[in-house]
C-alpha cells in the first residue's frame, strides 16, 4: 500500500477534489481578499514627528522642523522587510498629529514645511518607489483624526480628507492596503469630526477598486480587537457590520477577535502589533525589542489562527530601522525557515476513513477518490506515517475560496492503534497551526464537524519544531 514514490510531497498536501465542495453558500472572499490572505505577514511603519519628540500621540502643534531624519533610506527598510519574509509595508502617511509625510496641498503641516531636505523631501514617494523596486506591496495608514488641521470638526474637513486620499492614490499608487484608524478625538478647536465614511469609502473604491480597505469593520479586512497581535482561537472570517460604525460604534472587541459564525460579510482579521512596546521609535525602548521567539509565538497566534500579521517596525531618528529590530526580524525569519522546513508528511499517506481508499499518493495527485462524486461529505481522514515519527505541530488548511465552514475539529494522535493524545479546536480558516508536546506517532486521525455539511479542508502538514516554541 505504502508507496515509496511519495518523495516529492509539497509542503502541504492538497486535497484537490475537496476544492470543489461546499460551493455557493454564505459570503465568499473577493479575489483581492484571497490574495490578501496569502500575504500572511507584512510590516507596519510608524514614522513622523513623534519619532523625534518621544511621543506616541502628538498634539498637532509640533513645529514642522522637528521632523528631520538625518539619513533616511527607505530602501534599507525594504531590504530588511524582504529579508524577514514580509510581503509589504504600510506606512503612517498621517498620524493623529496631522503631519503629512508627503507635501499635501491640503495642509500646511507637512514635510514641505519642515527643514528636512529643505522642504523638498517626500517619504511616500521614496517608500512607494523603493517598495516597487523590492517587489513589496505598498500600503498607507491615514488617520482621519487630525489634531492639527484647522478645519477638523467641520464638514469641510471631510473634503480635506477625501482630497488627501486622492493625492495619495493618484501620486503614489497602486495602494495595496489602506488602513483607517477608528480613533476620533478632538481637533485643535476642541471639536470632534463627524466622518463621512460612506463618501470616504466611495472615493477609495472609485479611485482604486482593488485596494483592501482595513478598519475596525472592514469592508475588506477587520481589526482583530487588540493591539497585541493575537487572533481568536475561534476566528471566523465572517463579520456582521449592520448597525455598527468605525471607532466607538464598532462591535465589541471580542466579536472583532472571533468574528461571527454566521456573519453576513467576509471580513477577515488582521493582527497589528509593534515589535517594541510603543508604535513609534523611542531610544529607551531599544532594549525592549521583541525576541525572535516572541515574534514566532505571535506568528502562531495570528497567521496560525487564520489571520494576517501586521508587525510594526518603527524607523529611528536617522530614518533607518535600528539594528536591534533588524536582528530580531532576521532571527524571526530563521525560526520560521528552520522549523517549517521539513514537512514530515513527505513520508506518509492520507486516506479517508470510510472507504479506506488512499486519497494522496504522489505529489498533489489524488486517486481513488470515493465514488467520483464531488458532492460527498468526507468528514474524517487519517494520515499514516511510513515509520514511527515524533511530531509536535500539525497544520490544517481550509479551502477558503469556498468559504469557511469547519466549526470544530479533533485530531487523535495514534501510536500503533493506541491513542496517545488528542487536539481539539474550533475554526481552521486559511491556516491553523497547532502545537503540542512532542509525541511519537504512527498515524493521526482528523475528524471535522462542519457547519454546512461540506468539508473544505485543503491541506495538512506535520512538523517537529523546537520544543521551546510549542505554544504554552
Ligand atoms: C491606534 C493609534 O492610536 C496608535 O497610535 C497606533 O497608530 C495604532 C496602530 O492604532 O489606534
Amino acid at each position: 500500500m505504502i508507496k515509496k514514490n511519495c518523495k516529492k510531497f509539497f509542503l502541504i498536501f492538497f486535497f484537490l477534489p475537496l476544492l470543489t465542495l461546499g460551493q455557493g453558500k454564505g459570503p465568499l472572499p473577493t479575489k483581492q481578499q484571497l490574495a490578501w490572505h496569502d500575504m500572511e505577514f507584512y510590516l507596519f511603519v510608524h514614522f513622523g514627528p513623534n519619532t523625534f519628540t518621544d511621543k506616541e500621540w502628538g498634539l498637532g502643534d509640533e513645529p514642522e522642523d522637528v521632523f528631520n531624519p538625518s539619513d533616511i533610506d527607505c530602501k534599507q527598510w525594504c531590504r530588511i522587510a524582504k529579508a524577514s519574509g514580509a510581503k509589504g509595508i504600510i506606512i503612517t502617511a498621517k498620524h493623529h498629529d496631522g503631519f503629512c509625510l508627503w507635501p499635501s496641498k491640503y495642509s500646511t503641516h507637512t514635510v514641505r514645511e519642515s527643514k528636512w531636505k529643505n522642504g523638498k523631501g517626500d517619504v511616500l514617494k521614496e517608500l512607494s518607489e523603493a517598495c516597487k523596486e523590492y517587489g513589496l506591496k505598498f500600503g498607507v495608514y491615514i488617520s482621519p483624526w487630525d489634531r492639527n488641521h484647522p478645519k477638523y470638526g467641520t464638514p469641510e474637513y471631510n473634503d480635506v480628507f477625501v482630497n488627501m486620499m486622492k493625492e495619495i492614490f493618484q501620486n503614489y499608487g497602486p495602494i495595496w492596503e489602506l488602513w483607517w484608524d477608528g480613533a476620533n478625538g478632538e481637533g485643535p478647536n476642541g471639536k470632534k469630526q463627524v466622518y463621512d465614511w460612506r463618501r470616504f469609502e466611495n472615493t477609495v473604491r472609485s479611485l482604486s477598486p482593488k485596494t483592501i480597505i482595513f478598519s475596525d469593520i472592514g469592508p475588506d479586512a477587520r481589526w482583530c480587537g487588540n493591539e497585541k497581535g493575537i487572533a481568536g482561537k475561534t476566528n471566523w472570517n465572517y463579520l456582521d457590520t449592520a448597525g455598527f460604525t468605525r471607532g466607538i460604534g464598532a462591535p465589541p472587541n471580542d466579536t472583532l477577535n472571533m468574528g461571527n459564525v454566521n456573519g453576513k460579510n467576509w471580513i477577515p482579521a488582521e493582527c497589528d502589533v509593534s515589535i517594541r512596546p510603543g508604535w513609534f521609535w523611542h531610544e529607551q525602548e531599544d532594549d525592549k525589542v521583541k525576541t525572535p521567539e516572541q515574534l514566532f509565538t505571535l506568528y502562531l497566534k495570528s497567521v496560525g489562527r487564520g489571520a494576517n500579521l501586521l508587525l510594526n517596525v518603527p524607523p529611528n531618528r536617522k530614518g533607518l530601522i535600528s539594528p536591534e529590530d533588524s536582528v530580531a526580524l532576521a532571527g524571526f525569519k530563521n525560526l520560521r525557515d528552520e522549523n517549517f522546513r521539513d514537512n514530515l508528511l513527505k513520508e506518509a499517506r492520507a486516506y479517508y476513513e470510510f472507504s479506506g481508499k488512499e486519497i494522496l499518493s504522489k505529489g498533489i495527485k489524488v486517486r481513488n477518490f470515493g465514488s467520483g462524486s464531488y458532492g460527498a461529505n468526507i468528514p474524517d481522514f487519517t494520515v499514516e506515517f511510513f515509520k514511527p515519527t515524533t511530531i509536535n505541530c500539525i497544520i490544517l488548511r481550509e479551502a477558503i475560496h469556498l468559504g469557511q465552514t469547519v466549526k470544530h475539529f479533533k485530531i487523535q494522535l495514534i501510536h500503533f492503534n493506541k491513542p496517545v493524545g488528542e487536539i481539539e479546536g474550533t475554526t481552521i480558516g486559511r491556516k491553523r497551526i497547532l502545537t503540542f508536546p512532542s509525541q511519537l506517532v504512527t498515524s493521526f486521525h482528523v475528524s471535522l464537524d462542519d457547519k454546512r455539511g461540506n468539508d473544505n479542508v485543503s491541506g495538512v502538514a506535520a512538523y517537529l519544531i523546537n520544543e521551546k516554541l510549542v505554544e504554552k
